[in-house]
């Protein structure tokens, strides 16, 4: 393709995309909130459960959280608001103002004219703002276009008043992720006593006592008699403050596609980590899964990251301090390297997912030297998700199955959905209509919004034309599709030089493509700036600028206009080789289909 005809499709590139971005509602920006209401202790709960058989039981003394069984329904606090409504009025974000926080920090912005039109772009997107009195000067339509869009808002934020948020538990295999998830549905009343008790029965007869509570979330017989987690584990808990989903990543490095997945959905990241003696190292070390978790995270648009430093009350451990610094001292480098930012992104915590210390109470007297929050505590002080609620609507298709008609299942990533609604699925174009919509707990809703995780019958169209990967838009907002785009590319792992050529599978939100580097574009160097002149090779741990093909369309878009669509990672032969970032479309009828 000559440099011409490069320009003019970098062009329709850069037109479409800003009509997208004109339609976009500010950033997704979830944020540590240090002033969010602080949890209201209601009645004394007691894990007992877990407490009779805990490998070294731990008094819990404070009690916090949501209601338990024997308390009254709690009244539904009315007062919460979701990140993008008028109600909350939000300060530039601490991510907006850190470089570091950037999802691929670490792979140097390409040249200065970038940093700038995304500077203009930010910009021009407006905060959220409470119901500022329309200027004088203002249209009258365009103050009554904005009424209609707040009175809309206002609508759904009713009905969703609760906001949901998606937590991702990844780390090392046996770091206690399952564990963890199956007391906090226990803690939180999900799971009742009895069904606990009979788990541990089962689980005890089985051989496996010590992970009964992980059978909350391992619920398929292979997860059971191996004690691993093989696919997303998905469970549901509420708090007085918000709805929570439970995304519970297998931590084996086989399964790493599936917790791609999980992650592509998630807002929130809970890496856990096991303290006892010898699993920490294991999990830490090269090819251990804490790493590439935590890289795959921030990859997948998790910008937040809870470490949940636990098996605290191991007998190797004993909830010793010195032990929790090392490991905190370990991982912070690794993490800052990784693009998180230690002062506004991780939050540490000492936990014992097992004894249920630390999680939805205090740590108590076991731990006289924390007493900071909770594990629950933290993820309902996390400030107010930016939902883009009115933004253009997007569903990654994470899975698909016939139950009567087309079900699909997603995360609203932007935008939000009704029953009845038509609707086109990219990157084919077909239009069909949702005709029902169910949230979490199977409960059917009349609607649901961005950050919701949803699943859709759909009216109108084939469950074999619908693939994972595709996206659900409006047919005002088609999201691009395209074979070919350029990015930016950091090599993680090479087992050798990288040329052109390089085959390898793109993982990009919830879809899954093989792809070719048909050409290196540039290298970079340490202070981002290009190489004029392609380079023959890349290595491990260089940052350059690529053109990837792939074999089929794909619903990419640029990074800078919509990061959840626009960031990925390329695997080969089980291993995460390269993350990146994407910085130009090119048009599909530019692509030479030989190259
Ligand atoms: N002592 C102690 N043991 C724990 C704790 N949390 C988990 N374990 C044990 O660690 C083992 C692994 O727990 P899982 O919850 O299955 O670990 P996982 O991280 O989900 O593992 P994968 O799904 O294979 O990635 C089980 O034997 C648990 O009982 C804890 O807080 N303390
Ligand atoms: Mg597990």
């Amino acid at each position: 393709m000559s440099d011409n005809q490069s320009s003019r499709v970098d062009d329709v590139a850069e037109k479409t995309s800003k009509i997208t971005l004109n339609a976009k509602a500010p950033a997704f920006t979830p944020r540590f909130n240090a002033k969010a209401p602080a949890f209201v202790p209601q009645k004394a709960s007691q894990n007992t459960a877990a407490r009779d058989s805990a490998p070294a039981p731990n008094p819990i003394s404070i009690n916090i959280g949501g209601a338990p069984a024997a308390a009254a329904p709690a009244p539904k606090p009315i007062s919460i608001s979701i990140g993008s409504a008028a109600a909350t009025p939000a300060s530039p974000t601490q991510a907006d103002r850190a470089p570091a926080t950037d999802a691929n920090a670490g792979v140097a912005t390409p040249d200065a004219s970038e940093k700038k039109s995304a500077a203009k772009e930010e910009a021009s997107v407006q905060p959220p703002k409470p119901a500022a009195p329309a200027t004088p000067t203002a249209a009258t339509a365009a103050v009554a276009a904005d009424d209609s869009v707040a009175d809309e808002e206002e609508m759904l934020l009713d009905e969703h008043f609760k906001e949901h948020v998606n937590v991702i538990f990844i780390g090392h295999v046996d770091a206690g992720k399952s564990t963890l998830g199956g007391n906090i549905l226990y803690l939180t009343d999900m799971v009742d006593k009895r069904t606990m008790e009979k788990y541990e029965r089962e689980a005890k007869e089985a051989g496996r006592e010590s992970w009964y509570l992980s059978w909350a979330l391992d619920t398929n017989q292979e997860e059971r008699a191996k004690g691993k987690t093989v696919e997303v584990g998905r469970a549901f808990f509420e708090t007085t403050k918000r709805r929570y989903t439970i995304l519970d990543a297998p931590g084996h490095k086989n399964f790493v596609p599936s917790m791609l997945g999980g992650a592509a959905q998630a807002d929130v990241g809970v890496l856990v980590v096991s303290a006892r003696k010898g699993e920490f190292e294991t999990g830490f070390e090269r090819g251990g899964q804490t790493r590439e978790h935590a890289i795959l995270a921030k990859t997948s648009g998790v910008r937040r990251i809870i470490v949940a430093i636990n098996k605290m009350d191991d007998v190797t451990v004993g909830w010793d301090k010195a032990r929790y610094d090392e490991i905190i001292n370990k991982i912070t480098p690794f993490l800052k390297k990784t693009g998180y930012n230690p002062k506004t992104d991780i939050i540490f915590l000492p936990i014992s997912g097992y004894t249920g210390a630390g999680v939805k109470d205090r740590v108590g007297s076991a731990c006289s030297w924390y007493s900071g929050p909770s594990l629950l505590e933290t993820l309902d002080g996390l400030e107010a998700i930016d939902r883009k609620i009115n933004g253009p609507l997007r569903i990654p298709i994470s899975e698909k199955y016939r139950d009567m008609g087309t079900v699909v299942s997603g995360k609203i990533e932007s935008g939000h959905i009704k029953v009845n609604q038509k609707i086109i699925i990219m990157p084919e174009k077909r239009t069909c209509e949702i005709s029902h919509i169910y949230g979490e707990n199977e409960t059917e809703e009349q609607s649901a919004v961005s950050g919701d995780n949803v699943r859709i019958k759909l009216r109108g169209v084939e469950e074999d034309s619908v693939q994972n990967g595709h996206v659900i838009v409006d047919a005002k907002n088609l999201c691009h599709n395209t074979v070919a785009f350029d990015a930016q590319l950091m090599i993680l792992e090479a087992k050798n030089i990288m040329t052109a050529g390089h085959k390898s599978v793109l993982h990009v939100h919830t879809a899954t493509e093989e792809i070719i580097i048909t050409k290196l574009l540039h290298k970079l160097n340490a202070k981002g700036q290009k190489s004029r002149a392609p380079p023959p090779f890349v290595k491990k741990g260089d940052a350059c600028i690529v053109r990837i093909e792939a074999a089929k369309p794909i619903c990419v878009e640029r990074f800078k206009d919509f990061p959840q669509l626009g960031r990925f990672t390329l695997r080969d032969e089980g291993k995460t080789i390269a993350i990146g970032k994407i910085l130009k479309l090119i048009d599909p009828a530019a692509v030479n289909p030989t190259a």
